[in-house]
């Protein structure tokens, strides 16, 4: 038997992430029976017999038992014993599998070999412990359909964006200096590691579509299919951002109007190109009509108009477009008071609901604003009954410390996948898209670490574990990750490696919170680059990001009553609780109201003190947490913990830079000195 070339944790130089060899130890050393027809039960196969060559146990793919572990589909005739014993009185879904241990012999049963890949990564994430004991049939199946990353990835270097725009992890994966990476073993250890999380579509490009990406429809169409083909024995499809004037840009043709047959024509024509290049593509991702992309309202028609004409041209494949619902006046006057750009999503997309067509995907950012650390979940969710949602999350940190700090992210996910937009009893976010699509914007670089800080790999962990299912426990899903990535290799004291990644990352996201932006009000960061603190740096610009202080007081009315109404766009309760001074939670005070800086919160504390306490006590804990992360060198690998303690001191550094400006611009503002006479520059 040939063993395949390894993909993924013998790349050199690169770090293996939760897939070490060694997480594969407990399956490597037994006997192994994988059993099925298809591609992916092929990576199944090929994945047991690399850990068996590396541990000495056994694959084979025909019953020659006994067996330790069975890897079986459904449909195989006859089953084998072990697998037939059981089997599911129901089916459990292309992508569903049941695990099960008796009489010695754990089994996997999956109806398609999707399912098939899934079981075994859940056996390594199990280890020892999936062949101890006895194991009652579990079924587990994804709550999402899609598992989507989108990379914000150019072809070309673009000139302020660089190669990836908002990346925070070196270049491109996929892509440099114009043209595609002639080696793609790191795409394809990419795609492995993705797999044993969940995810399972990729979109390959920017979302700003620029004039090379634009020919990625076109003639540069083989490098997509390049990757299509490495990605597809993981089980994950290729989609592509296009631009809405893509027959103007690359088609010639005078006009890019969604109501002219001409324009129908070369979509159908194209999108009929494409499929006979990459059959299982998965679809269009498209940003219209914002932030200065094309889109439909330029020939005086509306978005149901423009996504269904990608959505027709798509529908005889199966094809899916992804449209974006972020779309708001980036040129607004700051001086108009009136204009509010957390109202934009619901006021263009909600009167469209029940006009997209069944194969278009509304892509909603989990915010009404745009990625910040804190913001209500968009009204758009609650909005749009009859229309396919997809909630975006931002895995990149563009707004959460860009991969500079630790800022780990499932419980700001978790809690807007639990976000019950109609009340307590009413559904979940999490049941809104349940079926649907869950899409995170990748963090991955050709960084060492992946991801440039190698802590933030367990925020692209938890997207695809939390997008497989959305009620896992954030501090669970972390020790998934820590088991996976640090166990196999944590020199002897595992527990202490534990306790201090959970000490250094479960309540970074919320530290992070303290020490930037106050109670939801948002951005305060430098525009542009958008790391660090510039309290005013948004405030006379037209990107409609205001906080309104003065010397009274911070925040902006949302109300009904006397400010832009946005409350208004969430059914009851929220609608009410927003517009209540008293009830509206803390947190996100000043998104929805302007107050005094006396004002009492719900907490007891005033809107100044808060500020003062919240900006003392992050930059407290980032110093903290350094010093875990110091104490604990030596049970880490020394350059891995070089890393992060180089990040930690520039993040003790932000943290600090961040507390002094904004509590002198608020005692300037304000006057207020601190209660407790700390130091305020
Ligand atoms: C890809 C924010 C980011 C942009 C990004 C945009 C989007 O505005 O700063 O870099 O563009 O969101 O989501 O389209």
């Amino acid at each position: 038997m040939t063993i395949p070339e390894p993909a993924g944790p013998d790349l050199a130089g690169v770090h293996a992430a939760w897939l070490p060899p060694e997480a594969f130890r407990a399956i490597g050393s037994r006997h192994t029976l994988v059993f099925g027809e298809g591609g992916l039960v092929g990576t199944v196969h090929d994945e047991v017999a690399r850990a068996c060559a590396r541990y000495g146990g056994r694959v084979r793919r025909a019953e020659a038992g006994p067996y330790d572990l069975v890897l079986a589909l459904t449909a195989g005739e006859p089953l084998p014993e072990a697998a037939a014993e059981v089997r599911p009185a129901e089916a459990v879904g292309d992508e569903g599998y049941v695990i099960a241990r008796r009489d010695g012999v754990t089994v996997v049963l999956a109806d398609g070999p999707a399912g098939l890949l899934y079981g075994l990564f859940h056996v390594v994430r199990l280890g020892e412990r999936a062949f101890a004991g006895e194991r009652r049939a579990e079924h587990h199946r994804p709550a999402t359909r899609r598992r989507m990353l989108d990379h914000w990835d150019n072809v070309d270097v673009h000139p302020v964006m660089g190669q990836v725009e908002r990346g925070y992890a070196g270049g491109s994966i996929f892509w440099r200096d114009g043209a595609p990476r002639g080696d793609l073993a790191r795409v394809r250890a990419y795609a492995r590691l993705l797999a044993a999380c969940g995810v399972n579509a990729i979109s390959v490009n920017n979302v700003n579509v620029h004039a090379t990406e634009a020919r990625l429809l076109t003639d540069r169409l083989g490098d997509v299919a390049a990757i299509a083909d490495v990605l597809r024995p993981y089980g994950i499809r290729v989609h592509l951002s296009v631009s809405f004037a893509s027959p103007v840009a690359v088609g010639g043709l005078p006009t890019a109007d969604p109501l002219d047959e001409d324009v129908r024509k070369w979509w159908t024509g194209v999108t009929g190109r494409v499929y006979e290049t990459i059959p299982d593509f998965g679809g269009y991702v498209v940003k219209a009509d914002s932030e200065g992309q094309p889109g439909p309202f330029a020939y005086g028609r509306d978005h149901a108009d423009g996504a269904n004409l990608l959505a027709e041209a798509l529908a005889p494949y199966d094809g899916v477009v992804h449209w974006r619902a972020f779309v708001y006046n980036h040129r607004q006057d700051w001086r108009d008071r009136s204009t509010d750009r957390a109202r934009a999503a619901y006021d263009h997309f909600a009167p469209l609901d029940g006009r997209f067509r069944d194969n278009v995907i509304l892509q909603v950012k989990h915010g009404p604003i745009d990625f910040q650390p804190r913001e209500p979940v968009s009204p758009v969710i609650a909005a749009m009954p009859a229309t396919r949602l997809a909630v975006e999350l931002q895995v990149t940190q563009e707004y959460t410390g860009q991969q500079r700090h630790v800022c780990y992210l499932a419980p700001m996910w978790r809690e807007v996948l639990g976000f019950r937009p109609w009340g307590p009893g009413g559904a979940a976010v999490a049941d809104v898209i349940g079926g649907g699509d869950l899409v995170g914007v990748s963090n991955v670089g050709d960084d060492p670490y992946w991801t440039g800080h190698p802590l933030a790999q367990a925020n692209l962990y938890a997207f695809g574990r939390l997008a497989w299912e959305p009620r896992l426990d954030p501090a669970a899903v972390l020790d998934e990750w820590i088991d996976l990535t640090f166990a196999p290799v944590a020199n002897g004291d595992v527990e202490r490696s534990r306790h201090t990644l959970h000490a250094v990352m479960d309540d970074s996201w919320r530290t992070y919170e303290r020490y930037t932006a106050p109670l939801g009000v948002g951005f305060m960061v430098r525009p542009g680059h958008h790391y660090g603190p510039d309290v005013d740096g948004y405030e006379y610009t037209p990107w409609g990001t205001y906080h309104f202080a003065d010397r009274d007081g911070v925040g902006v009315d949302r109300t009904r009553a006397t400010g832009t109404g946005f409350t208004g766009q969430y059914p009851p309760p929220w609608s009410e609780v927003y517009e209540s001074l008293a009830g509206c939670p803390d947190e996100l005070l000043l998104f929805f109201h302007h107050v005094p800086y006396g004002h009492v919160l719900r907490s007891g504390s005033t809107v100044i003190q808060h500020i003062y306490d919240t900006h003392f006590a992050g930059a407290e804990q980032v110093i903290e947490a350094r010093r875990r992360w110091e104490e604990a060198a030596g049970l880490f690998d020394p350059s891995l913990h070089a890393r992060v303690k180089d990040l930690l001191d520039e993040q003790v550094r932000c943290a600090q830079e961040w507390r002094d400006q904004v509590n002198a611009y608020f005692f300037r503002k304000s006057g207020v000195p601190d209660a407790h006479g700390r130091r305020i520059p």
